[in-house]
């Protein structure tokens, strides 16, 4: 028995129901719908988004395994830039006039000769890494920019409608401009009735959060786990610096041999970025400078620890730091909440988006076209797929703690969350057989009537109704041939 999932793509539903209106309406509204379905053929859009400084760019350039997007200590990124996979390196500044001007490489920051910033409408850059097979990354400009224009493109990327996930970028709690532009990004996003199901929150620069960043870091993830709680699925601490040295391969042999000498020092050379400068040492200054540049402080105390245990040479250095930073669990964490789901995520996000045009027309010529897109768009939202997002929704605000249940109780939501199969779903083995799936579903739907109907809470009540419906559809599915 295999999940509904694998059967048929729901992206490609949407595509052939808007594409079946695009005949009867009027070529502006055309145009509009086309642009819709043109995103369903791009891969998953996840936006990195935070405030001015939070290590966005950082982040990025970890995940793309590559330094492509410029990072500095003062407001940097100034208009929105989307990474996408391509054979070789290639960028396009696509200009407000609507000009285009294509450049070989990685722009690194810069911009082309004879065009000044104001002039860019936003960048689009092609590059070989493997994290955009599946997903096209989008690097964002401060929310909170000094900038009012500059701050304005980041909220005009998620009023377009073009954001299929997020990650929002954190250094510690969040504070309230931080809540407030999240919950204002995901009011625009689709999201399903309020669940965070396609944002995760990124807890970076964990470095500066004292000797023992990752106890310091699991316990502030954990507050914002609360915190956070209606916005964002999980948190995920990272020490963003170490990220991206590790994944762009940053540490070079000269590198390695200037850590080597370094820990020789006694430990009051690492006390501070001057201390380590003026340390008595055969290593050049502007050595220990590029070293702190590009690890910090906390990274080059790290390494040097790394060194006194035996490890040696830039290779394993940099496996050390790839494994301390924390970024293997960020890119799980993208793999099985975003990129696993992007079928169901982008279908979403484009029926919401159909949706909505469907409201804003309500008359005129295109009205008919209009009404039928919106009936189609209702029926395709009531797919079982979808229903998946109400699931994880109800298993995550348990998994926060926001509502519990028997412990037995739990793991069916879990497995009707998260399980691969259809027999997967009800808690048996992956490939265990139609009817043995179905008796459990009855059985199961049994134990969580009566269950509901004793449940006083109205959260409580909520989630054993989602399950319910669950089951329902799951029923559905075993019925209509066991796919
Ligand atoms: N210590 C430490 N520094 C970091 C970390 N991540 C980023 N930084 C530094 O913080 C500064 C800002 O990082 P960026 O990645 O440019 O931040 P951003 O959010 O993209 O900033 P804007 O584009 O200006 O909004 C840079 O100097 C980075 O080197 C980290 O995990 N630890
Ligand atoms: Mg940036």
């Amino acid at each position: 028995v295999t999940a509904p999932a694998a059967t048929q793509d729901l992206r490609a539903s949407v595509r052939s129901l808007a594409e079946k209106s695009l005949a009867g309406l009027s070529p502006v509204l055309a145009q509009e719908v086309s642009s819709i379905v043109a995103g369903l053929s791009d891969t998953l859009r996840l936006a990195v988004a935070g405030r001015t400084n939070a290590g966005k760019s950082t982040i990025v350039n970890a995940l793309l395994h590559e330094r492509a997007a410029a990072t500095d200590r003062l407001s940097c990124t100034k208009f929105v830039a989307w990474y996408r996979f391509g054979e070789t390196n290639y960028a396009e500044f696509r200009l407000r006039s609507g000009a285009v001007r294509e450049i070989a490489g990685l722009p690194q920051g810069l911009l082309p000769a004879g065009i000044e910033e104001p002039e860019v409408s936003d960048l689009h850059v092609w590059l070989p890494s493997a994290a955009l097979g599946q997903k096209t990354i989008i690097d964002t400009p401060g929310f909170d920019d000094h900038d009012a224009d500059i701050e304005r493109r980041t909220n005009e990327l998620f009023q377009a409608r073009t954001v299929d996930a997020v990650l929002f970028v954190l250094n510690e709690i969040p504070r309230a401009d931080e809540v407030a532009a999240l919950t204002s990004f995901r009011s625009d996003l689709a999201d399903s009735g309020g669940t965070a199901i396609n944002t995760i929150a990124v807890l970076t620069k964990a470095d500066q959060l004292g000797d023992d960043p990752w106890t310091a870091a699991q316990a502030l993830a954990d507050r914002h786990a609360g915190r956070l709680a209606s916005m964002a699925s999980s948190v995920v601490p990272v020490l963003g610096l170490l990220a991206e040295a590790a994944a762009a391969e940053r540490l070079s042999g000269g590198d390695a041999h200037y850590l080597a000498m370094l820990a020789d020092l006694p430990e009051d050379a690492f006390w501070s970025g001057d201390a380590l400068i003026t340390a008595p040492s055969d290593v050049p200054p502007d050595a220990r400078t590029r070293l702190l540049d590009l690890v910090g402080l906390y990274g080059i105390r790290f390494l040097v620890g790394e060194v006194r245990a035996g490890r040696r040479g830039a290779r394993e250095l940099t496996r050390s730091m790839a494994e301390h930073s924390g970024l293997n669990g960020l890119e799980s964490a993208l793999e099985e909440q975003i990129a696993q789901r992007a079928d169901i995520l982008q279908a979403h996000t484009a029926l919401k988006t159909l949706l909505a045009l469907t409201y804003r027309i309500s008359d005129g010529p295109d009205r008919r076209a209009m009404s039928e897109l919106r009936e189609g768009a209702y029926r395709l939202m009531r797919d079982r797929r979808l229903h998946l997002l109400a699931e994880v929704a109800a298993y995550e605000a348990c998994a926060r703690g926001e509502v519990e249940l028997p412990e037995e109780l739990l793991a069916d939501l879990r497995a009707l969350a998260t399980g691969r199969t259809l027999a997967e779903r009800v808690g048996l083995p992956p490939d265990a057989g139609r009817e043995a799936a179905t008796s459990a579903v009855l059985a199961k739907g049994g134990t969580w009537n009566g269950f509901a109907n004793n449940a006083t809470a109205r959260s409580v009540r909520e989630i054993a109704m989602t399950v319910q419906d669950g089951y329902a559809l799951l029923l559905g599915a075993l019925n209509e041939g066991g796919n």
